[in-house]
């Protein structure tokens, strides 16, 4: 459960009407690709991921990325029903996919730097503050099947 108050939610819906997703998605998968490089493990088949630039410019990264930052958005319209809203995928990714839940908690801090990288000083401490609150409690529904 994740509890923001009326004003935090007003923020995050605030900049997210703003956020290109399929860009900002793509930023943060390959973000997470080029810091934690043992995560690549998971994407073998996306070619070619040898340097930081290959995967940044990698139109498979980026198209991933934007599934699962689309996937992600659609978590900001259920943010009193996360668990509900990504039972299906916490269980793809544990039964099928084996994905560490770590890793959800390293994307969601991607995913705030990207923001960050985009927005300047729009996403302020406030903002900031919000967002963290929104990718920890994504990344704990993704991980609710874990358990
Ligand atoms: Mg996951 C597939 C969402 C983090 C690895 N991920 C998917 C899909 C969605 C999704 C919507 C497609 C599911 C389908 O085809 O039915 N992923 C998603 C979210 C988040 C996340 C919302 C966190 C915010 N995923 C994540 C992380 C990793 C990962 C951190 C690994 C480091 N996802 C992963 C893999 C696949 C998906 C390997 C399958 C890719 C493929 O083969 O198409």
């Amino acid at each position: 459960m994740v509890h923001l108050t009326g004003e935090e939610k007003a923020a995050v819906a605030g900049l997210w009407e703003k956020v290109n997703v399929e860009e900002i998605g793509g930023e943060a998968l390959g973000r997470l690709l080029v810091v934690y490089p043992w995560t690549q493990r998971f994407f073998e088949t996306f070619g070619d991921l040898s340097s930081a630039s290959a995967i940044m410019g990698n139109p498979k990264v980026k198209a991933h990325g934007a599934k699962v930052l689309n996937s992600f958005s659609e978590g900001l319209h259920h943010l009193d029903n996360l668990k509900g809203t990504f039972a299906k995928l916490s269980e793809l990714h544990c039964d099928k996919l084996h994905v560490d839940p770590e890793n959800f908690r390293l994307l969601g801090n991607m995913i705030v730097i990207a923001l960050a990288h985009h927005f300047g000083p729009e996403f302020n401490p406030a903002v900031h503050a919000a967002f963290q609150k929104v990718v920890a409690g994504v990344a704990n529904a993704l991980a609710h099947k874990y358990h």
